[in-house]
């Protein structure tokens, strides 16, 4: 039963998970000075650095249920993740720019528990209707949504019941530019994107292991295995050629190029490490290609050790995250202006 939106008691939440929702959403990761900062402030860096994201499993109580709600987050565009059907389950999980695990004192009983916070709420309400209007007769369709209502904390919101007994909250801060990244940016998920990685073979030891953590980056970010092409170029020098006739190919989605130039070991190393930049720099530029830059230039080896995982993480990994974040903001950037204006707003 869907709880109807005139009975849900908005104006019974404390004010702390007013300041929750607030804090959580416009504060920088982790620094929010409502987000619990006393045991924030002792935790180790390292620690915090450590948490990647919340994912909140929810079971479908049926196959047809399991569909109904894949249906319905796929029609407001929610970005796909990796998805799986094995012979004991399947998944589908739905990615959004930010996610809160948000504990509440004081919440009605039958009160849905997630909510979804969207710009331009009328519009995500449309689309919404359409899809009740699909999948149920007109008056089942009516009782399935509330009426946009206004809170007390600042916001409008309305629920859904896509499926008997299951509800979500819709909501919108009042005020257009409050509580949301005002810049454009791109995700996380590697799903339906094409790489190609360029790795030197030169000081191999280190170029595997950020060969490795870049393999590791896409893997768990959704990337196919059949999707992502290794290539291996004697050295760094060798790396923006190599990247270049790739890009040329637009087989691919994103480069990810690692290297390693070892300052001691290297002849004319200044002079190499410009061509490599530049070189692969140029190549990203005029192919329009997204190309990561992962070519380690350090003093000695085992500072390129403590950059290939050991101690200062792994810069495969971290190129290839960028690799990612930007062929999905070639993507938003490509899309049309109406578009580009919901996700970046
Ligand atoms: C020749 C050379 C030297 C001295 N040092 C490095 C290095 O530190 N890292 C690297 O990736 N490659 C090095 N190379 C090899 C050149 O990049 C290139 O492969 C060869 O000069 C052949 O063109």
């Amino acid at each position: 039963m869907l709880y109807p939106l005139d009975r849900v008691p908005l104006k019974s939440f404390p004010p702390p998970y007013v300041g929750c929702r607030r804090g959580g959403i416009s504060g920088s990761f982790g620094r929010s000075p409502h987000s619990g900062g006393g045991s924030q402030s002792e935790s180790p860096d390292t620690l915090r650095y450590m948490i990647k994201g919340i994912t909140l499993v929810r079971p479908a109580s049926s196959p047809a249920v399991f569909d109904s709600l894949v249906s319905f987050f796929s029609e407001l565009g929610f970005e796909d993740g990796k998805s799986w059907d094995d012979e004991t389950s399947r998944g589908r999980p739905f990615i959004a720019p930010l996610g809160n695990l948000e504990f509440v004192d004081g919440m009605a009983r039958g009160e849905t528990d997630t909510f979804i916070e969207v710009t331009q709420l009328d519009s995500v309400r449309e689309i919404v209707e359409r899809w009740l209007t699909k999948h149920f007769s007109g008056t089942e369709a009516a009782e399935r949504i509330s009426p946009t209502a206004e809170t007390h904390w600042n916001s409008r919101v309305f629920t859904v019941e896509p499926v008997p007994g299951i509800s979500y909250a819709f909501w919108e801060w009042a005020e257009p530019l409050r509580g949301k990244p005002v810049a454009l940016a791109g995700d996380l998920s590697a799903a339906g994107m094409k790489f190609a990685i360029v790795v030197a073979r030169w000081n191999a030891v280190i170029t595997d292991r950020l060969l490795e953590g870049a393999l590791d980056c896409l893997y768990r970010s959704g990337a196919r295995k059949d999707e992502v092409h290794i290539i291996r170029v004697p050295g760094a020098w060798e790396i923006p050629s190599a990247a270049r006739k790739i890009a040329e190919t637009k087989l691919v989605d994103g480069i990810i190029t690692l290297g390693v130039l070892l300052r001691g070991e290297t002849a004319h190393y200044e002079a190499i490490y410009n061509e490599v930049s530049r070189g692969i720099g140029q190549s990203q530029q005029e192919t329009g290609i997204p190309h990561a830059f992962g070519v380690l230039t350090c003093e000695t080896l085992e500072q390129a050790l403590d950059r290939a995982g050991l101690k200062a993480g792994n810069k495969g990994f971290e190129a290839a995250s960028a690799a990612i974040e930007m062929v999905s903001l070639h993507r938003k950037l490509g899309a049309p202006a109406a578009e580009k204006v919901e996700a970046g707003s």
